[in-house]
């Protein structure tokens, strides 16, 4: 019995909209392999949705003086839009905030928790009484202790990049309040993954080595060699799905716990009462696309979960692409350095074959790959337009002139090579990239074909008259093949020839007598102006990022303004003009500086993170001012007591902030 193919693609995360990286990590290879296998007269299910809950968005619509479900129902009408116009068209497109899905989801919990799946267990987080809340890391901002910088977060610190937890921060503070967290204990449930390793990952795993891309397999299997250890599928957030156990009020479930069950979730709303044939029937074969980071989620985490409910199916392949990269860098989101769908679409209108032609030609099917906007120019001007465009304009227009547009009768020419097989083979072993050169290759073969038989020449000739005809009837019927095939590449070039052979499907014979359209045409040379005006577009948000990252106050911005304070707050604090007497670089912190002050009274030591702002030499003898009463605290195991003011200019620089005219040291700032 034939099998039948669920396909799923990676649920976006609704936190922004869709660039080319997501198109080329996962929309354009699951949609060609959708594509493909319907052409194959397969029963396909393909779906995907947008991913709506976690830590960012709730960040962004704080940023944003949203509400997060604003937040998602922007992101997913524009998201849903921007893939829609690129020709990807899922069965369903569904989001998991959907109540369908917050239902799919706590009975998918409730499952594994009924069957003793869960570990629970009590830990200390860090808790804003305040706002009454547990702090998800990114809530939590505070210096970081290798670098100093004093916006670090609690999972990641942006300057120096190193991943911490936030209990390493110093002087930690909450982004919703500006309060110092406190720890309290809370319950949270736990997948064994360790136990489920031994019991069935590894095991699992293992089977799928000659199945599975080998990036694929070699990441996955990486994880299993590092030992899994058991993961908190719960959090302490209000915005997800609740958890639906006792004494888990105001708890949500883990986002990466949520969303792959929306692939199960989209399924109902395409298939209905259907939907289970395509996640508990052995003939089904479910196939995950995704980018390389999601890898671990669908290979281990996903699957165990999976196994550990016990009625569904799992994965039988997971072919995730590498990254890639815009211009030579990395794309970034938060930098935007991206082509974003939308942009694209109006920037480039009516070009949508053309950016799915140019990313399939260079997918990260293996390893990163880089989209230039000059190989874009210079795939579309010299193999759509010369190539493919050229081959199907010069048939349609001399059946137009010598045949008034009706197929001539005539033969097929049968020596022309057959790339069925391997457009085939290809598209079934992942290798969209050798599908797509496949493919070209008809296009490229009827093109050498035409100009080696020189109709035009032989056409001079009455005698001819045959030859000529076989050679326009077998050039039309390549065309229709490339009109065939375009339908899993090139959609809208599909449709066009549909059109101009005047056909309703490809599965329609053009036999002799049929009257076909004029040309119209496919593809238009890119000019460089065009490429000239995108690549400058990139490079202006460069400058403008450039700009902000050397000063961070985007970032700051994030934190709002502290809460009031009254003035005897205010007078706790014991500000004083002091100065520099002796400064040094510490060993092995490229940022901070050892620094001894004269507070008039006493002399001070002090660790400061401006390093990179100031040489030791050159601040001996200023007056900078001085929080005197700051309790000390070891950084780098010098004791440091109070804290340098330092204010910080627009490019980043951090400044003294020091008194107009010299003063005496000690001198009090109110
Ligand atoms: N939302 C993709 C990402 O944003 C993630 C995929 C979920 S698939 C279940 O990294
Ligand atoms: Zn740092």
């Amino acid at each position: 019995m034939a099998k039948r193919h669920l396909i799923t693609c990676a649920l976006p995360y609704a936190n922004g909209p869709v660039h080319i990286g997501h198109l080329a990590g996962c929309f354009l290879p699951s949609d060609i392999y959708n594509r493909y296998l319907r052409m194959q007269g397969k029963e396909v299910l393909f779906i995907c949705g947008t991913d709506e809950h976690g830590v960012p968005i709730t960040l962004k619509a704080k940023k944003e003086n949203k509400t997060p479900q604003q937040v998602v129902d922007e992101n997913y009408s524009v998201i849903s839009a921007g893939l829609k116009n690129f020709g990807i068209h899922f069965d369903t497109f569904s989001r998991t905030t959907n109540t369908l899905h917050h239902e799919t989801a706590q009975a998918f919990f409730k499952t594994l928790y009924d069957k003793g799946v869960f570990i629970e267990e009590v830990t200390e987080q860090l808790y804003d009484a305040e706002a009454n809340q547990f702090l998800a890391d990114r809530y939590i901002v505070g210096t970081c202790p290798n670098c100093s910088y004093e916006s670090a977060y609690g999972d990641q610190c942006e300057s120096c990049g190193r991943t911490s937890s936030p209990q390493e921060l110093i002087n930690a503070k909450s982004a919703l309040t500006g309060n110092t967290p406190v720890l309290k204990e809370t319950k949270n449930w736990y997948l064994p993954l360790d136990s489920i390793q031994s019991e069935f990952l590894d095991k699992w795993v293992a089977s799928k080595k000659d199945n599975w891309k080998s990036n694929v397999y070699g990441q996955c299997n990486s994880w299993l060699q590092e030992g899994l250890k058991p993961r908190a599928m719960t959090r302490d957030l209000d915005w997800g799905v609740n958890v639906p156990v006792e004494g888990a009020d105001g708890k949500v479930m883990y986002v990466w716990f949520d969303a792959p069950i929306g692939y199960i979730t989209a399924t109902k709303e395409a298939a209905g009462e259907d939907w289970t044939k395509w996640w508990k029937d052995s003939n089904t074969e479910m196939t995950h696309f995704l980018g390389k980071d999601n890898i671990v989620f669908h290979t281990v985490i996903f699957p165990a979960m999976l196994h550990a409910h016990g009625a569904y199916n799992l994965p039988t392949n997971v072919p995730a692409n590498e990254f890639l990269n815009l211009e030579g860098d990395k794309i970034s989101t938060s930098r935007n350095h991206a082509i974003w769908l939308h942009e694209y679409l109006t920037d480039l209108p009516g070009k949508t074959d053309e950016l799915r032609y140019a990313l399939t030609s260079i997918l990260p099917e293996s390893k990163d790959a880089d989209f230039t906007w000059v190989d874009y120019q210079a795939r579309v001007n010299n193999e759509l337009v010369a190539i493919l465009g050229n081959f199907v304009n010069r048939v349609i227009v001399l059946t137009h002139n010598y045949y008034d547009g009706k197929v001539p009768s005539g033969t097929l020419h049968s020596a022309l090579p057959d790339v069925t097989g391997k457009i085939n083979d290809a598209l079934s072993n992942f290798n969209q990239r050798s599908g797509l050169e496949a493919f070209m290759e008809i296009a490229r073969n009827g093109n050498k074909y035409l100009q080696d038989t020189e109709p035009w020449k032989l056409i001079k000739d009455e005698a001819n008259a045959q030859t000529v005809a076989d050679c326009l009837f077998t050039c039309i019927q390549i065309v229709k093949e490339i009109g065939n095939y375009a339908q899993i590449f090139l959609p809208v070039t599909s449709d066009k020839l549909l059109n101009i052979l005047n056909i309703n499907s490809y599965d329609d014979a053009i036999t002799e007598g049929h009257k076909i359209n004029k040309p119209v045409l496919l593809f238009e040379k890119i000019e460089d102006e065009l490429i000239k005006v995108q690549r400058e577009k990139l490079q202006k948000a460069k400058e403008i990022n450039a700009k902000s990252a050397a000063s961070p106050t985007e970032e700051k911005t994030e934190i709002p303004i502290k809460p009031m304070i009254q003035y005897d707050d205010f007078t706790k604090l014991d500000i004083r003009v002091a100065t520099i007497t002796a400064a040094e670089k510490i060993k092995k912190a490229d940022r901070l500086l050892h620094i001894t002050l004269d507070i008039g009274s006493e002399t001070r030591e002090v660790v400061s993170g401006i390093a990179e702002h100031y040489a030791p030499e050159d601040i001996i003898g200023k007056q900078v001012t001085y929080l005197a009463n700051l309790a000390p605290r070891t950084l780098k195991k010098i004791e440091s007591t109070g804290m340098i003011l330092m204010e910080e200019d627009t490019d980043g620089k951090l400044k003294f902030v020091a008194p107009s005219e010299a003063t005496a040291a000690g001198s009090i700032v109110a």
